[in-house]
């Protein structure tokens, strides 16, 4: 059976570059992987989709038959969508490979947070093992308060969707090494981040040390990657994550032979 890798990230984030560099990456290292484009509205893509959903239903489309406004006619095409549902995810099951990496929707709210969006995830990943990895955006991260407010939006979309979640940094090419480090250090050092996160007075007006601190304990809980889309950077850390979740840590050639291969 493939392994789903499921791409989210508020819009921006890097989820379609890191789809790209994830395919090929995947392909380099000799496995079989296909990348699916489930973003409507996307007008163009830096990789082949094997499938796209804009041959299913395209927002851009929409916009100039409808009038209607971006996230009207994302709404829209999504909505559509769950009618053909069964049709996208068997031509997605009748691919022979071991990865399906879906790259998702820009405006991830419109998406993740209606019902339909999870629906559709649900529907074409069906039994097989999945991961979700939820992109943060490197340079917005670099403020303590920020990349504690991303990690909030990643457990809430963990929640929404339910598959197990790696966070990925993203953009660490265009961040200073220290920067990255202190990011780094913050998972080994919870008390440090609360106080910093505190230093943010928005932050400190709603939840006291202690009370971030207890958030904490739970939010760095998921693994957390950082890499580079454009300079290949970590991705062997992000493969040993993908890999952690999908097969216990295992290679995949070392998993029994499935059917679909
Ligand atoms: N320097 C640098 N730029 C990046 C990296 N990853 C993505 N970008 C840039 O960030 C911008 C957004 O990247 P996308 O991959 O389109 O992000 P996205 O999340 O798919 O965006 P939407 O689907 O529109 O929400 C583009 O200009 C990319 O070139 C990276 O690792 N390093
Ligand atoms: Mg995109």
């Amino acid at each position: 059976m493939p392994y789903f890798i499921i791409v989210l990230g508020t819009a921006g984030s890097g989820k379609t570059t890191l789809t790209a560099s994830l395919q090929d990456y995947l392909l380099n290292h000799n496995l079989d992987a296909v990348a699916v484009n489930l973003d409507p509205a996307v007008e163009s893509l830096p990789y082949k989709p094997d499938i796209d959903v804009r041959e299913y239903v395209n927002a851009r489309e929409l916009m100039r038959k409808t009038g209607l406004g971006p996230n009207g006619a994302l709404i829209a095409a999504v909505d559509m969508l769950a009618t053909r549902i069964d049709e996208l995810r068997d031509e997605i099951w009748s691919l022979k490979t071991n990865y399906i990496i879906i790259d998702t929707p820009g405006q991830m709210e419109l998406f993740a947070y209606r019902e339909i969006g999870p629906l559709v995830l649900d529907t074409i990943v069906g039994d097989a093992k999945a991961v979700s990895l939820f992109l943060i955006d490197g340079i917005y991260a670099s403020k303590p308060s920020n990349y504690f407010s991303a990690l909030l939006l990643s457990a809430s979309t963990h929640v929404r969707l339910g598959f197990p979640q790696v966070n990925v940094l993203t953009k660490i090419d265009l961040l200073p090494e220290n920067i990255v480090d202190n990011i780094a250090e913050f998972h080994n050092d919870p008390y440090a981040f609360a106080t910093r996160i505190v230093e943010d007075k928005k932050a400190s007006l709603i939840w006291s040390e202690d009370e971030v601190l207890i958030l904490l304990e739970k939010l760095l809980m998921t693994d957390v990657v950082f890499v580079s889309s454009t300079q290949m950077l970590g991705y062997d850390n992000l493969y040993a994550s993908i890999q952690r979740i999908v097969a216990g840590g295992e290679d995949y050639y070392t998993e029994e032979p499935s059917p679909v291969l």
